[in-house]
């Protein structure tokens, strides 16, 4: 089984979007640093700009993910849809975040994803989702 690599909106332009905030790296570069550190283990790196679909596929990953790394972007701060979807998943969930949302606005620094996740990364660019699939390995012995 898989390891799923959720991504919210606007993220399909990492490395247009904001490079200052965000890093020149696009999501291509994400799969290829959670390929290499999932080792044997499949991933599968998914980005939506609509909420439906993430719900989706948090669904979907009941039955053929074994973890899923999560980054929700904007849904984050404000879907209680997305958090009942992960509390409805029983792998773990590591919460990702590429830039440090402490030093942000405020209305970043709550997040409803971190009611549900086993841990939360953020602040370390792409580097984040490399150590969050490693993180998922660990908890699933
Ligand atoms: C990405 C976004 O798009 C923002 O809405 C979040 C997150 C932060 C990130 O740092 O990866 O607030």
């Amino acid at each position: 089984m898989t390891i799923y690599i959720l991504n919210g909106p606007n993220l399909n332009l990492l490395g247009k979007r904001q490079p200052e905030i965000y890093g020149r790296e696009t999501l291509e570069d994400v799969e290829r640093l959670c390929a290499e550190a999932a080792g044997e283990v499949p991933v599968k790196l998914l980005q939506t700009n609509w909420e439906g679909q993430m719900i989706d596929w948090i669904h979907e990953a009941r039955d053929r993910a074994r973890g899923i790394v999560i980054n929700p972007a904007a849904w984050t701060h404000t879907s209680v849809a997305v958090l009942d979807a992960l509390n409805a998943y029983e792998g773990p969930v590591i919460e990702v975040h590429i830039s440090n949302v402490h030093k942000r606005e405020a209305f970043r620094h709550h997040s409803y994803v971190s009611l549900r996740a086993d841990g939360v990364i953020a602040g370390l660019g792409i580097e984040g989702y490399a150590l969050a699939v490693r993180r998922v390995l660990t908890l699933l012995g």
